[in-house]
């Protein structure tokens, strides 16, 4: 893979031009109707308990809430910014703080980001990359500099990268693959090496979407939450490598979607953002499949207004939750 030197930063400036933190509030979302404004709510529980506004950063740059992680293992979750054409910026986050970051180099335009996640486990999440006759490629990365990179395989397009998390439970993220048949299958990375790997299931629909990924029973081990974006239905899978070794359908709350997940309470289960009718956002706190609570976060009824991720950006162990505004008219 030929990684494209960076430009020079003018591009990065712009992303990285702060404005001031605004007083959190339960409505900070709906009073910022910036098209590029970007909030963070840092939670205990359902409580909002800090945060505000980070930044207005011109919406070409975007969030996605498939590529987070932690890039210079400080134990704080960074924020990732991509452009439509590939080129990719780093904050490095202390809560509101952007400590540090810029642009990073990435390839050129024929290869595309497919997931993130700490592959050689050094607690610094990497960077996987896929072109387009769907070579898998990593760079390995500390902060925002490339320390190596390395190819994995190539595999059909036919075959899509659904999900990258810790299944096994040996502190190096994994790769989940589904096939156009629905065949679900799993490979145990070591740095670019698959260690093994396996089948896991075969959906029954295509209508079924990975919307998280978290340690839903505190085993150590990753798990996998589905919804299916037809009937809003959401099942789980308590997985041990490719093995699924429990879990089944959650109560989800009426008409409503998962807008992230993460471990809200700092209980080592992770939980369930659901985003439902007029704006409703609560969570689900979780043992497994059981709810063993739910409870109201907020109502932000403003469509503009995206959750765009559920890290742990100022480290406390709790996960805090990501907004953009994608506003498109009246803004
Ligand atoms: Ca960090
Ligand atoms: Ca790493
Ligand atoms: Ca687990
Ligand atoms: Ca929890």
């Amino acid at each position: 893979m030929k990684i494209r030197r960076i430009r020079n930063s003018i591009a990065a400036t712009v992303a990285i031009t702060l404005s001031a933190a605004v007083a959190p509030s339960l409505n900070a979302a709906g009073d910022n109707p910036n098209s590029g404004a970007t909030t963070v709510w840092m939670m205990d529980g359902p409580q909002v308990i800090g945060g505000g506004q980070l930044a207005v950063v011109d919406p070409g740059w975007e969030i996605s809430r498939r590529f987070t992680g932690d890039f210079n293992g400080d134990g704080r979750t960074d924020i990732l910014w991509l452009m439509s054409d590939g080129t990719m910026t780093i904050w490095l986050m202390d809560g509101m703080q952007v400590i540090g970051g810029g642009l990073v180099a990435t390839p050129d335009r024929t290869w595309w980001l497919e997931a993130t996640g700490d592959y050689n486990g050094d607690g610094r999440t990497d960077l996987l990359y896929r072109n387009s006759h769907g070579t898998v490629s990593i760079c390995f990365m500390n902060g925002i500099a490339v320390t190596g990179e390395a190819e994995v395989a190539t595999v059909d397009l036919s075959w899509g990268l659904v999900a990258s998390d810790d299944f096994n439970g040996d502190g190096r993220a994994d790769l989940v693959w589904r096939s156009a048949s629905g065949s679900v299958v799993m490979w145990m990375m070591n740095g670019a090496q698959v260690q093994s790997g396996g089948s896991v299931a075969t959906l029954d629909t295509m209508y079924w979407s990975v919307v998280g990924t978290a340690d839903y029973n505190g085993d150590g081990r990753h798990d996998i939450l589905w919804q299916n974006l037809v009937t809003g239905s959401t099942t789980m899978w308590l997985m041990d490598g490719n093995h699924i070794v429990g879990g089944g359908p959650i109560a989800t709350p009426y008409n409503s979607w998962v807008a992230g997940t993460g471990d809200y309470d700092r209980d080592g289960r992770g939980d369930i953002l659901w985003q439902g009718p007029g704006g409703l956002m609560t969570i689900s706190f979780m043992n497994g499949t059981q709810i063993l609570s739910s409870a109201a976060v907020a109502t932000v009824d403003d469509p503009d207004w995206h959750v765009v991720g559920s890290g742990d950006y100022n480290g406390d162990g709790r996960a805090d939750i990501l907004w953009r505004n994608y506003c498109v008219s009246n803004c």
